[in-house]
């Protein structure tokens, strides 16, 4: 899977897609991360990529032609591939639509800044779509497309060393994970609940089924609604 992401902060996507269990994923070759300046490609002297809104208000615009350029720098895309903007006013981004990106052969991100892009975008580059990763405004589209992309690349085949725990997690069966215990079986008097060293494989498998039941409820009922 290709990652193209276009941002004007280039190195902010590479400190984190070179770390840890993603950064283990580009360098044995599940993903790799394409990491796009759009300021290099403004056709203005002064490298300018923003302008004031027409019609007043504060912030400013992402220019269409810098954004446009980069775009078109990438050339053709491995298909299918998809092109997501990052905008608070986006389809919400969720456990589903991580597993329909992966999927893909090339995702493309355009990460937005101030007070987003040019509408005209939209019109110029059509298969863009607009995704969301929750109700809440941020800076910048950079956290959002670094969300997508680790969420996708923990889906695929070779990117976490154990499959079944991506299958555990939470919202893969639709339900919020259980909790989890590790040694020493006691710590500062707290007790590791006496099931999980029972060696019962039933009885635990049936104890982590209530406790996702129960946490879901209490956090996300929301979720076991029809
Ligand atoms: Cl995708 N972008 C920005 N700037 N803020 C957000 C967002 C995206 N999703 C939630 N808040």
């Amino acid at each position: 899977m290709k990652f193209s992401i276009l941002t004007l902060f280039p190195e902010l996507i590479e400190t984190y897609t070179n770390a840890s269990i993603i950064g283990r994923a580009v360098k044995s070759g599940v993903i790799s991360v394409e990491a796009v300046n759009i300021r290099d490609f403004s056709a203005d002297s002064h490298h300018k990529v923003d302008d004031s809104p027409f019609g007043g208000g504060s912030g400013m615009v992402m220019t269409c032609q810098p954004v446009e350029s980069a775009f078109e720098s990438l050339g053709a895309l491995k298909e299918p591939a998809r092109v997501l903007l990052t905008t608070p006013t986006g389809r919400r981004f969720d456990h589903a639509m991580a597993v329909e990106l992966s999927q893909c052969q090339q995702i493309v991100m355009l990460c937005g800044h101030y007070e987003g892009f040019d509408d005209r975008i939209k019109t110029l580059i059509p298969r863009i779509e607009e995704v969301s990763i929750g109700d809440y405004v941020l800076t910048g589209g950079e956290l959002p497309a670094l969300c997508m992309l680790d969420s996708i690349t923990r889906l695929l085949p070779g990117a976490v060393q154990k499959f079944s725990s991506v299958e555990a997690d939470s919202f893969y069966d639709g339900m919020l994970d259980y909790p989890h215990y590790t040694r020493p079986a006691e710590y500062k008097g707290l007790k590791v609940p006496d099931v999980l060293l029972s060696g019962n494989h039933a009885a635990i498998a049936q104890w982590r089924k209530q406790q996702s039941l129960d946490k879901t409820r209490t956090n996300r009922p929301d979720l076991l609604e029809p």
